[in-house]
């Protein structure tokens, strides 16, 4: 069950007030990629992760992402800091950093955060939760049946789709439009502040405000797409000093570079490595990784040089933390997108740009492509045109996310493999002779 249906009035709500900030983003900016589903940037919608099995099995969500206005202020002289998700790469690498900068943030009641969003492209949220164990509350939350899982079963209108769709509650922004600069949403330490996801734009970034109101105490923020991007956040007594918002600039700053020195070089390296076992008859075994992934930071990219094989050898992919898929042809990507928007009906779903598009705008959903997320029959390369995909695959394994899979040169010929998630900078060539 849809959790915005059992509240027409106030899901329409939401859906307008996304509809309307998505309407007014500047041209080319996530929120409008993410509902006109433009293939060039569609490249990074998502990197949806494990979290998918848990909601392969049906499961009810059945309240609301609570928001809430903002407070009298606490404390004299609350101050703002400002914080980053994310970070840009040198030299335009295809990095992510599904990290907060600082990695850690203390407060006094009353004062602001404001959580920029600092990637090139990738979807976060900005999401303020009452628990000092950010792992514990995915567990309890994000997991099948949870509030906050990121994809649900596709069974508002009849259960008839056999398919995912991204969870609204985790997709939209607060329902009373809080979160800006001049009006932060505030936390008051019970319940969940939900930016709603927003794609990084390095011409726009998004931001999102959040009072901390709580009391004194150990909370977390945390993104609601990334597994393990998140940071402790406590609340501390007035008379207590903390790092001031100069301080935790520069502190964010150092680790930025940090990451970039140390774990994107690394992740990329991991990502470029190509390794050979003999499997008998004169075969080899090749084997990649899907891309690189080193403390957080994603290198989504496949071997430059390319992967040359011979018939009978076999091309292994290992899963990373981060979802990816191998699929064959490269210009797959843009005949089996990713994500599809639709607007949910009785039977078949009916593809949409926006929620304008639906007959009530509550019905515009966000469906993962089944064709893009599973593995196809064969795992043979015999013909370059012939669509072969591993499907989603991930770290952790699950059964909806497989740990590798094994490709089979059955016939010479040159062969293009990208990522249909990540798009044509995860993509690389794999020459088979004979
Ligand atoms: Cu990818």
């Amino acid at each position: 069950m849809d959790p915005d249906l059992s509240q027409p009035a106030l899901a329409t709500h939401r859906v307008q007030t996304f509809a309307k900030s998505v309407y007014t983003a500047p041209p080319g900016s996530g929120l409008n990629v993410l509902w006109g589903c433009d293939m060039v940037r569609a490249r990074v919608l998502v990197c949806l992760f494990v979290l998918i099995l848990m909601a392969l099995v049906p499961a009810a969500v059945s309240a609301q992402a609570p928001n809430h206005s903002k407070d009298a202020r606490g404390s004299a002289d609350p101050q703002t800091f400002s914080i980053k998700m994310d970070g840009q790469p040198p030299d335009s690498e295809p990095w992510a950093f599904n990290r907060f900068f600082p990695d850690e943030l203390q407060v006094h009641h009353g004062d602001v955060v404001q959580i920029s969003w600092a990637g090139t492209d990738a979807p976060h949220t900005a999401t303020a939760v009452p628990a000092a164990n950010a792992d514990q509350w995915r567990q309890d939350n994000q997991g099948q049946g949870g509030q906050y899982a990121l994809v649900i079963p596709d069974s508002a209108k009849g259960g008839d789709d056999d398919e995912l769709v991204l969870n609204p509650v985790v997709l939209l922004p607060p329902a009373s439009g809080c979160g800006g600069s001049s009006d932060p949403c505030s936390f008051d330490g019970s319940s969940v502040v939900n930016s709603g996801f927003a794609f990084s734009n390095p011409a726009d970034q998004p931001s999102f405000s959040v009072q901390v109101d709580a009391p004194v105490g150990n909370y977390s923020f945390l993104c609601l797409v990334h597994a393990g991007m998140q940071i402790p956040v406590a609340v501390v007594n007035d008379d207590k000093d903390v790092k001031s918002p100069d301080q935790i600039a520069k502190k964010a700053a150092q680790e930025l570079r940090q990451a970039i020195r140390v774990d994107g070089e690394k992740a990329d390296a991991q990502a470029q490595r190509v390794t050979a076992t003999d499997i008998g008859n004169g075969d080899i075994r090749w084997t990649i990784s899907m891309g690189g992934f080193v403390n957080q930071v994603t290198a989504n990219e496949y071997p430059d040089a390319g992967i040359t094989v011979h018939v009978g050898d076999e091309l292994r992919v290992l899963g990373q933390p981060e979802i990816h898929t191998a699929t064959f042809p490269a210009s797959s990507f843009d005949t089996v997108p990713f994500i599809i928007p639709q607007c949910e009906v009785p039977g078949p779903d009916i593809p949409a740009g926006s929620p304008g598009d639906c007959a009530d705008p509550s019905d515009f959903e966000l469906a993962l492509n089944n064709q893009a997320i599973f593995p196809t029959a064969s795992n043979k390369l015999t013909d370059p045109d012939a669509f072969v995909n591993s499907g989603l695959l991930a770290i952790p394994a699950t059964p909806a996310t497989p740990g590798s899979y094994t490709f089979v040169a059955a016939n010479p010929g040159t062969y293009s493999m990208v990522c249909l998630v990540h798009g044509p900078t995860m993509s690389t060539t794999v020459t088979v002779k004979p």
